[in-house]
């Protein structure tokens, strides 16, 4: 049987919200099937979030995990390509902690790139109507965290990779602040997943970035 792993996130930093734990939380609703979704919605601690997702791993030995989780101030849905072996906290996680300069996984490479098909993935997502883009940078808070610490946990042949999503409309702090309709992070959500499943090789088209 094939699984998928999907985890969001809990609210941080004194927001009420987080649009990836309520999108991931939809998209459990929605999901039906044949493939066995696990969802999860992860705590925003450098040391919760890690060890959430390996057990989480190493319970379902899933074939696909992909982690999301909110980048405010991002207009686009952000599907990463770039981890980094870097914890440099601008601000403290949900346990105060604040750790800067250290790695997240010692004795681990300085960068591992996802293996999710990024490019297809961002392809789907925009024909849909939904702006998104490859990004190549996933901070060096909890979301790159946890992404690189997927990437370390996930068994060799597993797909593991990130999502940023921007704000929701309905939760933005404010009118100024850039935001999609859940929907639509729903549903970018579940390309992800089913583009994860079911494209066994990426698009070639450049995704890249002049700066
Ligand atoms: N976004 C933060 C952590 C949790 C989340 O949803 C980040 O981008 O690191």
């Amino acid at each position: 049987m094939t699984t998928v792993l999907l985890t969001g996130f809990e609210p941080f930093g004194g927001d009420a919200d987080n649009p990836s734990g309520e999108a991931v939380r939809w998209v459990a609703e929605r999901w039906s099937g044949p493939e066995v979704l696990v969802t999860a919605v992860l705590p925003v601690t450098f040391r919760g979030a890690a060890q959430r997702l390996r057990d989480l791993v190493a319970e379902h030995r899933p074939d696909v995990v992909i982690a999301t989780g909110l980048a405010g101030g991002r207009a686009v849905i952000g599907v990463e390509r770039v981890a980094v072996n870097l914890i440099d906290a601008r601000i403290a996680d949900n346990d105060g902690a604040q750790p800067v300069d250290e790695p997240s996984v010692a004795g681990a490479p300085a960068a591992r790139f996802a293996t999710l098909p990024v490019k297809a993935i961002t392809q789907r997502i925009v024909d849909a109507g939904i702006p998104a883009e490859v990004s190549y940078s996933a901070g060096t808070f909890v979301c790159n965290h946890v992404f690189f610490t997927a990437l370390e946990a996930a068994a060799s042949g597993t797909r593991a990779g990130f999502v940023h999503v921007p704000w929701s409309v309905d939760h933005a702090p404010s009118p100024e602040v850039p935001a999609l309709p859940l929907a639509d992070i729903v549903r970018a959500l579940e390309i992800a997943v089913r583009t994860s499943l079911d494209v066994a090789v990426d698009a070639t088209a450049t995704a890249g970035t002049l700066h």
